[in-house]
C-alpha cells in the first residue's frame, strides 16, 4: 500500500469547495481499487488568514510544506480583503518559486459532453507548458516620481536556467506525444528577453531534430487558440503568455471552472503543486455551485504524477461519462451543484 502525504491548501472561495470534493473523489477512487492511500493535512492559508495574522501563511509555511510529497491548491485571492498581488506573491507564487516549481504543464482538450464556444470546434488536445517561476511576474523595478512625471517599471527575469528547463520539458514531452511543438514569442516588440527565449528555443530544437517546431507570435498564437486549436500538440511558453493562453484554453473547453494544473518540481528535490486553472471565484463563493471538474482533474494529473496512470484514467472517464451523462454545473450549462457533480464522479467510480 503506498501511503501519499498531501498537503491541502484550499485557500480562499471556491478553493475550499472544489478541494473537498476532489479530496472525497479521490478517497473514492482509493478504496475502491486499492494499492493507494491519500493522507491529507488541510491548511488554512488564504486571505481570511491575512486579515487575522498579516500574512498569507506563517514563516514556517514553506519548510512546513517541504515535509510533503505533494501539494493540492484550491484558489487564492479575496480582493475585498487583501490586493491580488499581495496575496498572489504572499502565497500562490511564493510556493512555485521556493520550491522552483519551473513548469507548469496545463492541458486543454474538447471534453465529452462539454459544448465548447467555438462556432466549429473541432476535436482538440493540446497542452501548454509554461515557464512558472520568472518571466514577467518579476518583482524587479519599482515606482518613481509622482503626478505628471509618476512612473512605474517592471523588468521581466529570463534565466537560461529556468528557460532551457522548460523548453526542454516541452520539448520532451512532445517527443511522446506528436512531434509538433510551438514556441510562444513576440520577439518583434520584446527586444531581449524573447530574442533570448527564441534563441534557447532554437538551440534545444538541435537536439530534437525530429520535432516539428515553430515560433509564432503569442497575438497570432492567441487568435489560432481559438480559430484553429485542433492544430496545436505542445505549445511552450513564458510565464504571462503561458497564463493568458491557458485561460483561453479553458474557455474554448467551455469554462474555466474545468481547467486543470500541475506545478512541476523536475528535480523532485520538492513537493509539485497541483491546483485548477481558475482563481477563487468571489461571485459564486459559497452558493454550492463551484465547478469541482477542474480540481477533479487536477487531481488526475497528481495520480499521473505519482506514476498511478491507470487510477488517473479512470478518474478521468468517470468525470466525462458524468459530463456526458449532462450532470453539470451551471458554467458548463448544467442545473447540478458541486455535490450533486461530485457524487455522480464518486457513483461511476464504483460502477
Ligand atoms: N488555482 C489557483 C489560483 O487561484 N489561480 C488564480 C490566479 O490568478 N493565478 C495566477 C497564476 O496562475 O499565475
Amino acid at each position: 500500500m503506498r501511503k501519499i502525504e498531501i498537503a491541502a491548501l484550499p485557500g480562499d472561495g471556491v478553493g475550499v469547495e472544489v478541494t473537498e470534493a476532489a479530496k472525497d473523489v479521490l478517497h473514492t477512487l482509493a478504496r475502491a481499487h486499492g494499492g493507494v492511500e491519500f493522507s491529507f493535512t488541510d491548511f488554512p492559508w488564504s486571505c481570511d488568514y491575512y486579515s487575522k495574522h498579516g500574512e498569507m501563511m506563517p514563516k514556517d509555511a514553506i519548510s512546513t510544506l517541504s515535509q510533503f510529497e505533494a501539494i493540492f491548491l484550491g484558489a487564492v485571492g479575496n480582493p475585498a480583503i487583501v490586493p491580488d498581488h499581495i496575496s498572489l506573491w504572499g502565497m500562490l507564487i511564493k510556493i512555485r518559486r521556493e520550491f522552483e516549481l519551473s513548469v507548469n504543464v496545463r492541458p486543454a482538450k474538447k471534453v465529452k459532453g462539454i459544448t465548447s464556444p467555438l462556432a466549429n470546434p473541432k476535436d482538440f488536445d493540446l497542452i501548454v507548458i509554461r515557464e512558472n517561476s520568472e518571466g514577467e511576474y518579476s518583482e524587479v523595478g519599482g515606482r518613481i516620481h509622482r503626478g505628471e512625471h509618476e512612473m512605474a517599471i517592471q523588468n521581466a527575469v529570463f534565466t537560461r536556467r529556468a528557460t532551457e528547463k522548460v523548453i526542454r520539458y516541452a520539448f520532451q514531452l512532445a517527443e511522446k506525444r506528436n512531434n509538433r511543438l510551438v514556441s510562444a514569442t513576440k520577439s518583434n516588440g520584446i527586444v531581449h528577453s524573447m530574442p533570448f527565449w527564441d534563441e534557447v528555443t532554437k538551440s534545444v530544437a538541435a537536439e530534437y531534430p525530429h520535432v516539428h517546431t515553430q515560433s509564432t507570435h503569442i497575438d497570432a498564437l492567441a487568435a489560432f487558440f481559438v480559430s484553429k486549436p485542433a492544430e496545436f500538440d505542445v505549445v511552450v511558453a513564458s510565464n504571462l503568455f503561458g497564463d493568458i493562453l491557458t485561460d483561453i484554453g479553458s474557455a474554448i473547453m467551455g469554462s474555466i471552472g474545468i481547467a486543470p494544473s500541475a506545478n512541476l518540481n523536475l528535480e523532485g528535490r520538492y513537493p509539485s503543486m497541483f491546483e485548477p486553472v481558475h482563481g477563487s471565484a468571489p461571485d459564486i463563493a459559497g452558493k454550492g455551485i463551484a465547478n469541482p471538474i477542474g480540481q477533479i482533474w487536477t487531481a488526475k494529473m497528481m495520480l499521473d504524477h505519482f506514476g498511478f496512470e491507470e487510477l488517473g484514467q479512470v478518474l478521468m472517464d468517470s468525470m466525462e461519462e458524468v459530463t456526458e451523462a449532462g450532470i453539470k454545473t451551471p458554467d458548463i450549462g448544467g442545473t447540478a451543484n458541486t455535490r450533486a457533480v461530485t457524487e455522480a464522479v464518486k457513483e461511476k467510480i464504483l460502477e
